[in-house]
């Protein structure tokens, strides 16, 4: 990884103009220039504005609950709708995005007419972490929109069909990974200067390492196809490695190898992440740096999305360690 020099020293910005994306949508009064470049821009000053408002939250007292539950029945915490707000108000004046569907809302909401993407995010990923200052993120995906009449039915395609996804991370750093479909890159926010920088481009999982990743509390639950795993792994000298945020376990997991997982279970058959705003985008990020990413029995990349909130079993991570929890599957 080189570091950062002023020699080399690449901001997002840069980054994004020099991969000639889409540029600002035809000429048309009173839009302001959007394409890929600026949606991923909005995304990232949402994620400065996240980042300030975790690091001060127990000064400002944004921690706790609303006490209101999101439509999952999940108890959502301020910061979870704070960042939901500020997302989609970033998003809204890019004006370049049709239509933003989010966790924390029951329905899509529509925002720029003729804009030619969408947005799915999880605005604060692991929230319930952040009261005792473990890393939380924001998950995003970006796709085309192919149905310029109902915006909403172009959120349903397969996880392929992204044109851009990734996360920031509000770790002991704040850090923006990102694919744009042609490999994955690091950003890291210097602080000093509001900036995210880049320090590593091209980014490639480790073919394998012996860390698996999931919560062993549900031994009950789980099948026998996925204890065999665990035994073998147990035997195999594995280590176990689980933060309970999925930005933050699927990090690790990109930048050192491992396989990160959250099955299907008897309490929850299609187990518990979601796939719109949460295995597609890291599943798309995964196999763009070389890795894996499947539910079990197929691809997650290629599930046709039946609805929203849908959720999916999940085996992500170095391609060598998927094949080895999926030889317990076949
Ligand atoms: P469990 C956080 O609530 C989350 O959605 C993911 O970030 C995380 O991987 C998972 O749930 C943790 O779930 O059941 O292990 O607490």
């Amino acid at each position: 990884m080189t570091p950062p020099s002023l020699e080399n020293l690449t901001t997002l910005r840069a980054h994004l103009d020099a991969q000639k994306l889409d540029g600002p949508p035809p000429d048309e009064p009173g839009r302001d220039p959007g394409g890929l470049a600026a949606v991923i821009d909005a995304i990232a000053l949402a994620g400065k504005w996240i980042a300030h408002k975790i690091r001060a939250a127990r000064i400002e007292d944004v921690l706790g609950e609303v006490g209101d539950v999101n439509l999952h029945g999940e108890h959502q915490q301020k910061l979870d709708v704070l960042s939901d707000r500020v997302l989609l108000e970033c998003l809204r004046v890019r004006r370049d995005v049709a239509v933003y569907a989010s966790e924390e809302r029951d329905e899509p909401v529509r925002l720029s007419e003729g804009g030619r993407y969408t947005v799915a995010v999880d605005p604060l990923d692991g929230s319930s972490n952040v009261d005792v200052a473990v890393s939380v993120g924001t998950i995003f995906s970006v796709m085309r929109n192919v149905a310029p009449d109902e915006p909403s039915r172009s959120l349903l395609q397969r996880g392929s069909r992204q044109v851009a996804a990734g996360y920031v991370l509000y770790g002991s750093s704040v850090c923006m990974m990102i694919t744009l479909g042609n490999g994955v890159d690091l950003f890291v926010l210097d602080p000093d200067h509001g900036e995210f920088v880049l320090v590593q481009k091209g980014l490639r999982i480790p073919e394998s390492k012996a860390v698996y990743s999931i919560n062993e509390a549900y031994w009950n639950e789980f099948g026998d196809e996925l204890r065999s795993y665990l035994g073998w792994a147990h035997d195999n000298g594995y280590a176990g490695r689980y933060i309970g945020s999925m930005v933050a376990d699927v990090h690790r997991t990109l930048l050192k190898g491992g396989v990160f997982l959250y099955p299907a279970m008897r309490k929850a058959p299609e187990g518990k992440l979601r796939l719109l705003y949460e295995c597609n985008p890291l599943a798309m990020l995964v196999e763009q740096a070389g890795g894996s990413a499947a539910t079990g029995h197929e691809r997650i990349l290629e599930i046709e999305p039946r609805e929203l909130h849908q959720r999916v079993p999940v085996v992500l991570g170095s391609p060598a360690e998927v094949d080895a929890v999926l030889r317990h599957f076949r």
